[in-house]
């Protein structure tokens, strides 16, 4: 067994310190950052446990998505909105597993905040011992008030590198919480037996080339002919240094892998019916601020992804993500053939 050793820097240390960086820092972010940490306790708590506490398996419903919903995904909807809810910052939430924008528990005028998340993305995975993960990304919210109204969305409809805060939590052999609020990408590991994440990645950089690429090929045939091209390169680079392809089929697994590694991992839409998979404002918005704070590229083949407004709150779009060499060579080869 590993003991944290006293010199530790846990999460509360890392935050208090990165406080008083600020003069007169309200403490809003620190009391945020520490309920998202304690949501993602609770949950990886109970997946360690799934298997046991007959929690693996589907409820029988499908959300939003049309997506067949696993136990663990509402049980982690739940708790990530009550803990969050209750710190008071957020006036209202968005979440995978909800088809609309819903006023968060002790939000009121007073609250500056909404957040959006996917609880649990890689659900499918659950069943499989596969890594799965939370995805989440902070605005300040437009409008003010206490009220929420369903039908207005325009607090979710920014921008991506409008986010003041954005992370995920990877729930693999350990749990592993990453995030950004502007200023770099810091890493924390969470050692179950004091139940802190303690910092073990400051300043998290992704290499400016990797030699690993991430896509299920297995949907080859839907690409456009630009995305076919440069996966036919990857797989033959003629002579130059071979590439290697890693895909877990779990977004938070692979996006993690590419954070630590470098290379690429594409999610391309389907050129016929130009449809994504991946959605723009809790999966790809957060991994594109965490990447390009960590020196990589994130676009949708042509735009920035942090740059594209929201059409909706559960919008899909095609997803590029990694070192900039990659990516930067992907959307060149969509410049030429499309
Ligand atoms: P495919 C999981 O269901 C997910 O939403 C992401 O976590 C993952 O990147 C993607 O779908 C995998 O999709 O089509 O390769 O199974």
């Amino acid at each position: 067994m590993v003991f944290t050793s006293s010199d530790a820097i846990t999460l509360s240390d890392f935050i208090r310190a990165e406080q008083r960086k600020h003069e007169g820092a309200s403490g809003h972010f620190s009391d945020i950052l520490l309920s998202i940490a304690l949501g993602t306790k609770i949950v990886a708590r109970v997946i360690n446990g799934a298997g046991i506490a007959s929690l693996l398996g589907l409820t029988g419903e499908t959300n939003v998505q049309g997506e067949a919903v696993q136990k663990l995904d509402v049980y982690a909807d739940k708790v990530f909105s009550s803990v969050l809810g209750r710190t008071g910052q957020f006036i209202s939430m968005v979440s995978e597993e909800r088809e609309t924008i819903f006023k968060a528990e002790d939000g009121d005028w007073r609250s500056d905040y909404v957040i959006a998340f996917d609880p649990l993305d890689g659900s499918s995975n659950i069943d499989v011992n596969v890594s799965i993960g939370t995805i989440w990304g902070i605005y300040k919210r437009v409008t003010d008030g206490s009220d929420v109204n369903p039908e207005d969305v325009s607090d979710f409809l920014q921008p991506g590198y409008s986010q003041v805060a954005a992370g995920y939590t990877i729930y693999g052999s350990s749990t592993a919480f990453v995030f950004t609020t502007g200023d770099g990408v810091h890493g924390f590991t969470l050692d179950p037996n004091i139940g802190e994440f303690v910092l073990t990645s400051r300043n998290m950089r992704i290499p400016p080339q990797g030699s690993t690429y991430s896509c299920n090929e297995g949907n080859y045939h839907t690409w456009s002919p630009g995305v076919k091209a440069y996966v036919d390169y990857v797989k033959n680079p003629k002579g130059e240094k071979p590439y290697r392809a890693r895909y877990v089929g779990s977004l938070v697994a692979d996006f993690h892998r590419t954070l630590l590694k470098g290379g690429i991992f594409l999610y391309p839409e389907d050129f016929k019916t130009k449809k994504g998979k991946l959605r723009l404002l809790y999966e790809c918005a957060p991994l594109a601020l965490i990447a390009e704070q960590a020196g990589g590229r994130a676009s949708n083949g042509k735009e920035a992804t942090l740059n594209l407004v929201p059409s909706s709150i559960h919008q899909r779009v095609a997803f590029f993500v990694g070192s900039t060499e990659n990516v930067e060579h992907l959307e060149a080869y969509i410049r030429d053939l499309g």
